[in-house]
């Protein structure tokens, strides 16, 4: 499930597996920024089977600094106690939820002491701030403080057994076995809840990663599907430009058999799921791709008289949405797109019930979702493509991959120069810390994205083909199938080139602190990390060349024909490349 937050992605998999709306409170749902960790139901016969992941110490410990930086950056700027005491009960990114861990009980005497250490000793700027928080006594206390608090909590746990480190100060998971419905959803309730009445025992803030197994079945439908819902992370309001997928959902595409995309049928479809579906296009996944609109008991107005003006008012919503990709994704990919949408976009109400086939406002409901359930067991239709032979020039992809690193080198220097310093510190010190990005600031997944767009537009336009030249639907099907395979070592390529081997980078940039030096941290990763995107970094790696090598592997795997590389001599990099003609190749006016 992939959709925007408060879409109703978590909702749609209650259905599909069966959870009782009023008793069983499973996956939780709300209406904001609910679903953080990556979750995956899987309905089959036998015991139920729980196991939930926890986020490292070091992250925690992290993030909670950052609740505490939050709170008193918002007291030094003179604004109220309330925003101050928001800023410790959520992280900005909505995933520590200190609130749901701890309670609120401690939050006015957190507040209280941040204020009182201010008082005492004022902040010459926010930028002393977060300098401050982690080196002045008090305030590194409150923060050990709340850590110790919340480590704590995970020994109060009544079900189920922990798994800790090595060292034993911080597990690493929790699992549980039972036969029983009633206490898997018990048990379950501290690790996946977001019940108000639970705040202060609730770990679902800790939990990466959670799958559950067991006998779950829709209540409309009354056999096991054998099915494997994974719902993600809702996806934010305004998109980021290439990437609007986390690396978390990219990294799970390939293993999923169907991609539904679910959308709020009560406004006009944004920009943030088109995005989405533009994104699953390029990655090569438009024949997994459903659309399913939910809230549809809400999409009322004078001019809806019945179902049918309804569907028909999604349906314009649908075609006018797919038509603004039509520039962007090209005419037979935007034309594949407009046909399986309009065969599978599923309208769906009332999801937030249990649906009842005696009630006449619910019966097309659950003629959707068995239809929808129809199409997620149907075996994909595969084309052979075997026997195509597309015939390709490396150095048009080595041009295409520099223009993305040049692009992006410059590009990301700038957009971090106009960021708050407070979020670029924050990026830095997650890299550094072993993650991808922070908040919004994603450069892993962009890198990714703008990559695989490159790939996309190189293997779109071969020079030419070497038997006949194959229907648009078998050159589709070729071009998304290598777009598939890879996907995943073009992921490994740019986290490789933008964080794992740049830690040392980012570390160095996220101990320039506070404000006053945020333009001598930008201009460090700028001159870092950005700057050797386009060459050859320290450790010999190039984001161009590795990329175009694993394409080179990948393309041969698949029978392309890309005997005609021409190597360019000496160092590529900072050149313009020109392609090389080969006088047998010149009359090839598909180039
Ligand atoms: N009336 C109505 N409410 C719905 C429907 N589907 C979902 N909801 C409600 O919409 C809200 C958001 O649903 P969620 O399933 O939590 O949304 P989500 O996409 O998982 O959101 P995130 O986890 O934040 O990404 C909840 O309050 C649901 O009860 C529907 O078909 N009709
Ligand atoms: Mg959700």
């Amino acid at each position: 499930m992939v959709g925007t937050t408060g879409a109703g992605k978590t909702t749609l998999i209650r259905q599909l597996i069966g959870t009782d709306p009023g008793t069983e409170p499973f996956p939780a749902t709300s209406t904001f920024k609910t679903t953080t960790a990556e979750t995956e139901i899987l309905c089959a016969p036998g015991d139920f089977y729980a196991v939930a992941v926890f986020a490292e110490r070091i992250k925690v410990r992290a993030d909670i600094e950052d609740c505490v930086v939050a709170a008193a950056a918002a007291l030094a700027e003179g604004r109220p106690h309330d925003i101050a005491r928001d800023a410790l009960a959520a992280h900005t990114d909505e995933r520590l939820r200190l609130e749901y861990v701890l309670g609120a009980d401690w939050l006015d005497a957190a507040v209280s002491t941040i204020e009182s250490v201010l008082r005492h000793r004022p902040a010459a700027g926010l930028d002393e701030v977060a300098d401050r928080v982690r080196t002045e006594p008090t305030l590194r206390a409150l923060v050990d403080h709340l850590l110790a608090d919340v480590a704590a909590r995970f020994t109060t746990l009544r079900f189920g057994q922990l798994l800790t480190d090595d060292d034993e100060t911080w597990p690493r998971c929790w699992q549980f076995t039972t036969d029983e419905r009633s206490t898997l959803f018990s048990a379950i309730r501290r690790l996946a809840g977001n019940d108000r009445g639970s705040h202060g025992t609730l770990l679902s803030p800790m939990v990466e990663a959670l799958r559950v197994r067991g006998p779950l079945h829709p209540t409309w439908a009354g056999e096991i599907p054998y099915l494997m819902a994974v719902d993600t992370e809702g996806l934010g309001h305004v998109p980021l430009t290439a990437a609007s997928l986390p690396l978390a959902v990219i990294e799970q595409l390939e293993r999923a058999d169907r991609i539904i995309v679910v959308d709020d049928a009560t406004h006009p479809m944004q920009a943030a799921p088109l995005a989405a579906l533009r994104q699953l296009v390029m990655a090569g996944h438009l024949d997994k791709l459903a659309l399913c609109f939910t809230h549809a008991d809400g999409v009322v107005g004078p001019n809806i008289g019945t179902t049918q003006d309804r569907d028909s008012l999604l349906r314009r919503s649908v075609n006018q949405a797919v038509l603004s990709l039509r520039d962007d994704l090209g005419e037979t990919a935007w034309r594949a797109l407009a046909h399986q949408l309009d065969a599978h976009h599923f309208v769906l109400g009332h999801l937030d019930q249990r649906l009842d086939s005696r009630n006449p406002a619910q019966t097309p409901v659950i003629a959707e979702l068995n239809r929808l359930l129809g199409w997620l067991r149907k075996e994909r239709v595969t084309i052979d493509t075997s026997s195509l032979r597309p015939v390709y020039r490396l150095n048009d992809l080595r041009s295409r991959l520099l223009a993305v690193a040049e692009q992006f080198a410059t590009a990301w220097p700038e957009m971090l120069a106009k960021t708050h310093w407070r979020q670029v510190q924050a990026l830095c010190r997650r890299i550094a810390d072993g993650g991808d990005g922070y908040a919004d600031l994603q450069p892993v997944a962009q890198l990714t994205a703008s990559v695989l767009d490159a790939i996309r537009d190189f293997v779109e336009r071969p020079i030419r083909w070497t038997d006949v030249v194959p229907a648009d639907d078998q050159q589709l099907a070729l071009f998304d199938g290598f777009l598939r395979t890879v996907t995943g070592e073009v992921l490994d390529v740019c986290r490789a080139e933008l964080a794992g081997s740049r830690r040392a980078d980012w570390e160095q940039a996220s101990t320039q602190v506070g404000m006053a030096t945020a333009i001598q941290r930008v201009a460090t990763l700028a001159a870092t990390v950005f700057g050797t995107l386009t060459g050859v970094g320290t450790d010999g790696t190039s984001l161009v060349e590795d990329v175009t090598e694993l394409v080179r592997r990948a393309a041969l795997n698949s029978g392309f024909d890309i005997g005609d590389v021409v190597r360019p001599a000496g160092n590529v990099f900072g050149q313009t490349l020109k392609p090389v003609r080969r006088p047998g190749l010149a009359h090839h006016r598909g180039f």
